[in-house]
C-alpha cells in the first residue's frame, strides 16, 4: 500500500497517473483539510473534493476546482441580491456540499463522508482526511488576519504574508486510518502540493511527522516548484517570505527532516547537487503532468 500525503490539484493529478501504475486499491491518499471552511452555512472540504472530482473524471480542468459543465444559476441569482458570491459555487458542485452538510449535521463523520462520496463517484483509491477535527490554515498578513479562503481566493494570494497559522492542529486527531497507513505504508509520497499550506497542515496533525521522521528513507517527495516558480498557486511566494528559497532546493529544504528522496524537473537539473549537499538523493524527470505519458513517466520514477 502507497501514502499519498495530498493537497488539491498537483495531488489529484499524481494520484490519478498512480492510479495508472499501480492498483488503484493499494493507494491511500491523506488529504488536507485545512482549507476547508463554512460558507452560506455549507461544510465545504476543497481538498477533498478537488481530489474525488478529478480521480472520477469529472474535474473542471480549466478552473482547477469544481466540476465540469458547470452552471452557476444560484451564484448569480445571489449575486443579483447582493449575497456573499466572490468564493463560487456550481450549481452541480452546490450539491455536494449540501450532502456533506446535511450527513455531517446527522452526526457523520468528516471521514465517513468522504467515503461515501468517493463510493458513489466510484473512487477506488482510498481517500483519508487527515483528521476528521476542524483545523484552518489562517494567515498574518500586511493586511491583517485572514482566513484560508480570504487569502487564496478573495485576495488572489497577492498580499504578503508574514505568518501562517495551523490553528486546531495541535489539539486534533488523526482520523481514522490515517497513522496505521502511514506507518503500514511501503512507500509514502508527498505529492506535488504546496508545501506550506497543503502538506505542512497535514504534517501539523498529532504523530504524523513523527511517523515520516521515523521512516524517513521511504519517504520521497515531488517537488511542485519548477525553475524557482509554482504551475499554480502561491507556493514560490510562500516559501519566499517563510523564509525559504522558492526553489527545488528550497522544498527539499524544507522537507530535509521527513524525505529521503525528493523528484525534480529535469529543468532544475543543474541543482541536483545542492540538493544531495543536504543529504537528500535526487530523481529527475518531467514534473509537469499535462498528458498521460508524463504523468505515467513521473508515476513511474516515484515508485522506482
Ligand atoms: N478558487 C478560486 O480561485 N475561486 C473560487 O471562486 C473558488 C471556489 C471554489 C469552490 C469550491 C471548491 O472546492 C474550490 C473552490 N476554489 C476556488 C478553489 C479553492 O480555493 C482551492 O481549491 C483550495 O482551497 C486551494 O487548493
Amino acid at each position: 500500500m502507497i501514502a499519498v500525503l495530498s493537497g488539491g490539484v498537483g495531488a489529484a493529478r499524481l494520484l490519478r497517473a498512480l492510479s495508472g501504475v499501480v492498483d488503484p486499491t493499494s493507494l491511500h491518499a491523506i488529504v488536507n483539510v485545512g482549507d476547508d471552511l463554512e460558507m452560506h452555512g455549507l461544510c465545504i472540504c476543497p481538498d477533498l473534493d478537488t481530489i474525488t472530482y478529478t480521480l472520477a473524471g469529472l474535474n473542471n480542468d480549466e478552473l482547477g476546482w469544481g466540476l465540469r459543465g458547470e452552471s452557476w444559476r444560484v451564484m448569480d441569482e445571489l449575486a443579483a441580491l447582493g449575497g456573499e458570491s466572490w468564493f463560487a459555487l456550481g450549481d452541480r458542485d452546490l450539491a455536494t456540499h449540501l450532502y456533506r452538510t446535511q450527513r455531517l449535521r446527522r452526526g457523520a463523520t468528516k471521514s465517513v463522508v468522504t467515503s461515501e462520496l468517493a463510493k458513489h463517484h466510484g473512487l477506488s483509491v482510498h481517500l483519508f482526511p487527515v483528521t476528521d477535527d476542524v483545523v484552518a490554515t489562517t494567515f498574518e498578513t500586511a493586511i491583517g488576519h485572514l482566513t484560508f479562503q480570504e487569502y487564496f481566493v478573495q485576495r488572489h494570494h497577492d498580499v504578503v504574508v508574514t505568518s501562517i497559522r495551523y490553528e486546531g492542529a495541535s489539539d486534533s486527531t488523526p482520523a481514522p486510518g490515517v497513522l496505521e497507513t502511514l506507518r503500514d505504508a511501503s512507500l509514502i509520497v508527498i505529492a506535488p502540493s504546496n508545501p506550506l499550506i497543503s502538506i505542512e497542515p497535514i504534517l501539523q496533525i498529532p504523530g504524523v511527522r513523527d511517523i515520516l521522521q521515523g521512516r524517513r528513507s521511504s519517504v520521497i517527495a515531488v517537488s511542485p516548484i519548477i525553475q524557482g516558480a509554482a504551475l499554480k498557486g502561491p507556493a514560490d511566494r510562500l516559501l519566499r517570505e517563510m523564509g525559504f528559497d522558492a526553489s527545488c532546493v528550497g522544498v527539499a529544504n524544507y522537507y530535509r527532516d521527513i524525505v529521503a528522496t525528493i523528484v525534480i524537473d529535469e529543468a532544475d537539473e543543474d541543482r541536483r547537487a545542492e540538493i544531495e549537499a543536504l543529504g537528500i538523493d535526487v530523481r529527475v524527470t518531467t514534473t509537469i503532468m499535462h498528458n498521460e505519458q508524463n504523468s505515467s513517466m513521473l508515476a513511474k520514477t516515484v515508485l522506482a
